[in-house]
């Protein structure tokens, strides 16, 4: 029985193995990614029961998907392969320190999610859902699921956790503002970027952010402060500060391993600030590795860093 269930796109990556850019490379290497399916692996490595849903096609990368999320021991018992539609797509290079992703989704199997598909007698064992945004960008009905499958969750007493992963490329600010904040109410951990709270209230002021959290029912952990992560409750505000990464190859991934390290956290009865150290230690051994899941430690590796701590710079 997984203690943490979450869902959503997963797709097959494309990335070039020169840094010359997709537009001039002819190798690429074959990988894949999906927020959710980064946070489940990284749950997985660091010990717990996790499972995974989705739809992917009935191709290629979507044998792969589910074989390698199986091989890291994320339960995939309920994904779907379709042949009604293919699995996403995603190129993303790396030029000059600056990434870039572009997007072959559109009419993806995973956007064909409904409220019909879900289990709720497999949401409702679990002690965590987490859901992202990402989801509510993708279609209509995949919104929908996602807003139903929170619901569930509450119905049953499992803790939401609610990353709202703005992308952009998706939608607009607009449409996901609303959708956005809707969601955050149902949730009871809400974990945003500083940088997606500026886009989503309209503000650079960390007071003003700050007041909007505090009307969230939820307890939010604020990622990407300048070297620190803020737990902000409704009458109380703490700081983090953040493992300093030796080398940054890749960034894209570290918010999912802090999801994965702060809810193994919170599973093992750890208080906010103690899972959200465990979070930011994730997410810094993410960025050092190229590709979205690859460098999440598993819990031995964890033990070792945090039992010689002069490794670490703090
Ligand atoms: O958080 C990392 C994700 O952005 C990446 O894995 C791709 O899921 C993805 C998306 O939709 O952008």
């Amino acid at each position: 029985r997984p203690e943490i269930i979450t869902f959503g796109e997963t797709m097959a990556l494309m990335m070039p193995t020169s840094s010359k850019g997709i537009e001039y490379s002819s190798q690429f290497q074959s990988l894949f990614g999906g927020a959710e399916t980064n946070v489940a692996i990284g749950v997985a490595r660091l010990g717990h029961r996790v499972g995974w849903f989705s739809r992917l096609g009935k191709d290629p990368f979507g044998q792969v998907i589910v074989k390698k999320l199986r091989g890291e021991g994320v339960d995939v018992s309920h994904v779907e392969l379709t042949t009604e539609a293919p699995t996403g797509l995603m190129l993303r290079e790396v030029v000059s320190g600056k990434t870039s992703v572009y997007y072959y989704r559109k009419g993806s199997a995973a956007s064909m999610m409904k409220p019909e598909h879900l289990d709720e007698n497999y949401i409702k064992q679990a002690k965590f859902l987490h859901v992202t945004g990402i989801t509510a960008a993708l279609s209509e009905s995949c919104r929908a699921t996602a807003i139903e499958a929170m619901r569930i969750a509450r119905k049953h007493g499992v803790k939401v956790c609610f990353d709202p992963n703005l992308r952009l490329k998706l939608w607009s600010l607009d449409e996901a503002r609303g959708v956005l904040l809707e969601m955050a109410k149902e949730a009871d951990y809400f974990l945003p970027g500083l940088d997606e709270l500026k886009l989503l209230y309209q503000t650079e002021s960390f007071d003003e952010i700050v007041q909007h959290l505090r009307e969230l029912s939820a307890v939010s952990i604020v990622k990407g402060g300048d070297d620190e992560t803020y737990v902000v409750e409704k009458d109380s505000i703490q700081s983090v500060p953040y493992f300093k990464a030796e080398q940054i190859v890749d960034t894209v991934g570290a918010g999912d391993g802090f999801c994965a390290g702060f809810i193994v956290g919170l599973l093992k009865g750890y208080a906010h600030t103690e899972a959200v150290r465990l979070g930011n230690l994730i997410g810094s051994m993410v960025v050092q590795t190229e590709g979205d899941w690859e460098g999440i430690p598993t819990w031995e590796q964890v033990e070792a860093v945090l039992n010689n701590v002069k490794h670490v710079e703090r």
